[in-house]
């Protein structure tokens, strides 16, 4: 019916052919009615028509969380913190100082115990030894450890207590090393008492510069180097 009613247009014929330029659409522009050969090959797509665009779309659905990413650069140095608790340390000052408290106490009543197993009297000068017999030098250097001097008698009394206690000759603490019959106390000054035995000091053979008392009290100038024994005092 339809191929009825276009009989009376002219009629193309076209036959298609790869090589030859003109194509269908061309002649469609020269014919009305066409008889086209085997379909050619598809066009490229057209453009988007221009027909109303549909309205946006809803948000689509939160999409999964992204990998961890690299750590930042350090921050600014933030301010000095307070005091560290110094109660700990407190507490154990406190219990040091309790121990040094009995400690003291304890000591003090070793210290009376000891001066009284010596033999000590109030207000007294304290004299003691080891019985050793040394040199002048020596008794000196271990009365000065003992933060003590070598005995001195400056009295009848004292002369009397150091007799009793050295039960031999021993060395005091008075020489005339510094100038020759001038005798002087080893802490400084020049004699004030004396119990010199008869004919003595007499700086015997090739001199005699320190004293001695002998078992009987009395005393005789002796070599500093000979051997006497060590008595030492303590202030009273
Ligand atoms: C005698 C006396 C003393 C002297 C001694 C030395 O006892 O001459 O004066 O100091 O000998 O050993
Ligand atoms: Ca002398
Ligand atoms: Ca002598």
């Amino acid at each position: 019916m339809l191929l009825l009613s276009l009989l009376p247009v002219i009629l193309c014929v076209v036959s298609v052919s790869s090589s030859g330029s003109q194509t269908c659409e061309d002649t469609l522009k020269t014919c009305s009615v066409i008889a086209c050969g085997r379909d050619g090959p598809k066009g490229e797509k057209g453009e988007p028509g221009q027909g109303l665009r549909g309205l946006q779309g809803p948000p689509g659905k939160l999409g999964p969380p992204g990998n961890v990413g690299m750590p930042g650069s350090p921050g600014p140095k933030g301010q000095k913190g307070d005091h560290g608790d110094n109660r700990a340390i407190e507490v154990k000052l406190a219990n040091m100082e309790a121990e040094i408290r009995i400690l003291k106490s304890k000591l003090e009543i070793t210290n009376k115990l000891h001066a009284f197993s010596m033999g000590k009297k109030s207000g007294k000068k304290l004299f003691v030894t080891n019985h050793e017999k040394m040199t002048f030098s020596k008794v000196k250097a271990l009365c000065t450890e003992l933060q003590g001097t070598v005995a001195i008698p400056r009295n009848a009394e004292e002369n009397k207590a150091i007799q009793e206690v050295a039960k031999g000759t021993a060395f005091l603490g008075i020489t005339d090393e510094v100038t020759e019959g001038q005798f002087m106390y080893v802490t400084g000054g020049r004699l004030t008492y004396s119990n010199w035995k008869k004919n003595e000091p007499n700086d015997y053979g090739s001199g005699e510069d320190c004293v001695t008392i002998l078992d009987n009290g009395l005393w005789n100038d002796g070599s500093c180097q000979s051997l006497h024994v060590a008595v030492c005092e303590f202030p009273a």
